[in-house]
């Protein structure tokens, strides 16, 4: 044994080779990526690799064996936590981390009962090259020769790695043309060019989207703006200004999905007071609506509310444009005579709220410091919802009036914990902890907005009033999508099946209104700003938004996700494949093509609007350009 001697650069190759290997077992147990075929295994499997080599390869430079051991020790550390950040990020968002979202650390106080739900012992998988490394710089090096390599050897080494890296490249673009520049999809980027490559085109991207604010001039709006005035749809005549003067009461529902309405768990209700209202005679409930949010979760839904604009493909958009100039919901109402605010009991800073309600000139913000939260009223992840609604009703009675307060919910949240004495319904029965708590706490915010219409009630707001409740976001992720099946009665749930599941109930409640209907049009939450305020006799046919009025005859049935996927009342497109909406089946992407354009165009000039600040440069009251001086 003491005769053996390891080859020279041992550790460097030890190094690649774990990271490696440990980088692919993540891939398959802690992701889930599809893989539909050999090209996309091997492409998963290589994908790594050209970036460790470069990466531990830079060792090279250092003279010393020492210097060089422990670059590598360290640098596996960094992409141990690198790649570990990225699995408890997804095990929550299902989704990749991207750089805005580093910068939102003033979420990860308040993460924390999620994120009890998330980490465990078990996670020391995670820094096993690590380990590894360490045992083997310390019992390796009497046993090899230290000289540094040699330079053409060296030379040889960074060949092999580009080598890799346009292999990987060449192979990713036949298996998916145009990757990079038309990714909405993070998945497919990280299935094809890696992890660790994907961090860097990330940081590449957010490099690109600084300098688009510091060289836009306002001259890219006019395309967009002839956009926008050629798709807008006209208000109904009949709506138009039929609820002038009412309060607005919008309530962001979290976590709720329409796959639970009008339906059964194990033979109990799950949304009892919600069905009936489905059915009333002063409710609008909207039956195929779809939320349109990406990563900024519910602060993606109040910036869709607020904008009509979509959140971005990366990020939150809160938190990455806070101070960009917007013209809003509130402050288009507010304009009009109302006070506008909103109310949601968690800390002000939560998702950057307090910094850009005040672009969207909010009057005010009823956060945690205008509630009573003590132990007793609180679950999860805060004040629990039937207080929320309590208290806020008693705040909103002495508001001005008209008002426009927007309430955000929390109780039906990730993990969807409750107290015993909250749970009405018995948990589901399949192997998602999460999806059978979810009925449980579904159940109880339905309960809290039944008790919200009769706060309402007594405190005279009721009357007076138009309410809105849609659900913010999905709650239950395609990670439980066993479980789901199993609820839901099928075989799988497909991707055909995982973008219907994105529908969200809407409700538009007017009191007095006696004109309640199911209202099938397909439809998203880009909708709402037109749609409310035009109910309220406000003109919008100035706006730059992208939704279209609900009641309006030129409604179309067509609403975009954020990831580039769609729906119409014909087809459903997800997964770059093209269904036909009524049986589930493939059908040829041909039906979906003029869609797909429209949704690339769509997110693209949202995209544009926001990365380059653009409606500074746009004046509202007269639909005129203000060109920039510079
Ligand atoms: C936090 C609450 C929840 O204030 O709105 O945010 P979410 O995690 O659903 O985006
Ligand atoms: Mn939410």
């Amino acid at each position: 044994m003491s005769n053996f001697k390891w080859p020279k650069h041992s550790i460097l190759a030890i190094a690649v080779i774990a990271t490696w290997i440990k980088t692919v077992i993540v891939y398959r147990t802690s992701f889930d990526m599809d893989v539909e075929n050999a090209m996309q295994m091997l492409i998963l499997i290589i994908n790594p690799l050209s970036f460790l080599l470069f990466f531990y390869g830079l060792s090279l430079f250092f003279k010393s064996q020492k210097v060089r051991n422990r670059y590598i020790v360290g640098g596996s550390i960094l992409l141990a936590l690198v790649i570990y950040g990225n699995v408890a990020f997804y095990r929550f968002y299902n989704d990749f981390v991207t750089l805005p979202v580093l910068f939102q650390t003033s979420n990860f106080g308040e993460l924390g009962t999620s994120a009890a739900a998330i980490i465990s012992w078990v996670d020391l998988f995670y820094f096993t090259d690590v380990f590894l490394l360490l045992l083997a710089v310390k019992f390796l090096p009497k046993l090899q020769d230290m000289a540094p390599m040699r330079k053409d050897a060296r030379k040889a080494y960074f060949v092999l790695a580009a080598a890799m890296l346009f292999l990987n490249l060449g192979l990713a673009e036949t298996e998916r043309p145009q990757l990079l520049t038309r990714a909405f999809d993070r998945e497919l980027l990280v299935k094809n060019i890696g992890t660790y490559n994907y961090h860097l085109y990330d940081v590449y991207v957010q490099s690109k989207s600084s300098a688009q604010r510091a060289l836009a001039d306002g001259s890219e709006l006019v395309e967009v703006n002839n956009y926008v005035r050629a798709n807008q749809a006209e208000p109904n005549v009949e709506m138009f200004g039929k609820y002038a003067g009412r309060n607005v009461i919008v309530v962001s529902l979290e976590s709720l999905q329409t796959f639970v309405i009008n339906k059964e768990m194990n033979g109990e209700v799950v949304t009892p007071f919600l069905n009936e209202l489905t059915q009333d005679k002063d409710t609008y409930y909207f039956n195929d609506f779809y939320h349109q949010t990406g990563l900024g979760k519910t602060s993606d839904s109040e910036f869709i509310f607020e904008n009509s604009l979509f959140g971005l493909g990366r990020g939150a958009v809160f938190f990455t444009h806070g101070e960009n100039t917007y013209n809003s919901f509130a402050e288009k109402v507010s304009e009009n005579g109302y006070y506008s605010n909103v109310m949601h009991a968690n800390n002000k800073s939560f998702w950057n709220r307090d910094m850009i309600y005040n672009s969207f000139n909010l009057d005010n913000f009823y956060d945690i410091e205008s509630y009573d939260v003590n132990d007793e009223n609180s679950v999860n992840w805060g004040l629990k919802d039937i207080p929320f609604f309590e208290q806020s009703a008693a705040l909103m009675k002495d508001m001005p009036q008209p008002f426009y307060s927007r309430l955000i919910t929390l109780t039906n949240h990730y993990p969807f914990y409750l107290d015993p004495e909250d749970m009405m319904i018995n948990e589901y029965d399949s192997n998602s902890a999460t999806l059978n708590r979810y009925f449980q706490t579904v159940r109880y915010l339905d309960e809290s907005v039944k008790e919200f219409f009769d706060d309402l009630k007594e405190q005279g707001l009721y009357d007076n009033s138009i309410i809105v409740m849609y659900g913010d976001h999905y709650g239950i992720s395609e990670n439980h999508n066993k479980a789901m099946a199993q609820y839901l009665g099928k075989e799988e749930i497909t991707p055909y099946d995982s973008a219907l599941l994105q529908s969200v109930p809407l409700y538009i409640h007017i009191p007095g209104s006696n004109d309640g209907q199911v209202m099938d049009e397909v439809s998203g939450q880009l909708d709402l700003r037109p749609t409310l305020l035009h109910l309220l006799g406000i003109d919008t046919s100035k706006d730059m938004q992208l939704g279209a009025d609900l009641f309006s005859e030129e409604h179309e049935d067509f609403t975009i996700f954020r990831d580039g996927r769609f729906i119409t009342d014909k087809v459903v497109y997800a997964g770059e494949v093209c269904y036909d909406r009524a049986t589930g089946e493939e059908t040829d992407l041909v039906n979906c093509e003029e869609y797909i354009e429209r949704a690339t165009t769509e997110l693209g000039y949202s995209d544009q609007i926001i990365n380059g600040d653009l409606l500074r440069f746009y004046d509202v009251k007269t639909g005129n350009l203000i060109v920039d001086e510079k």
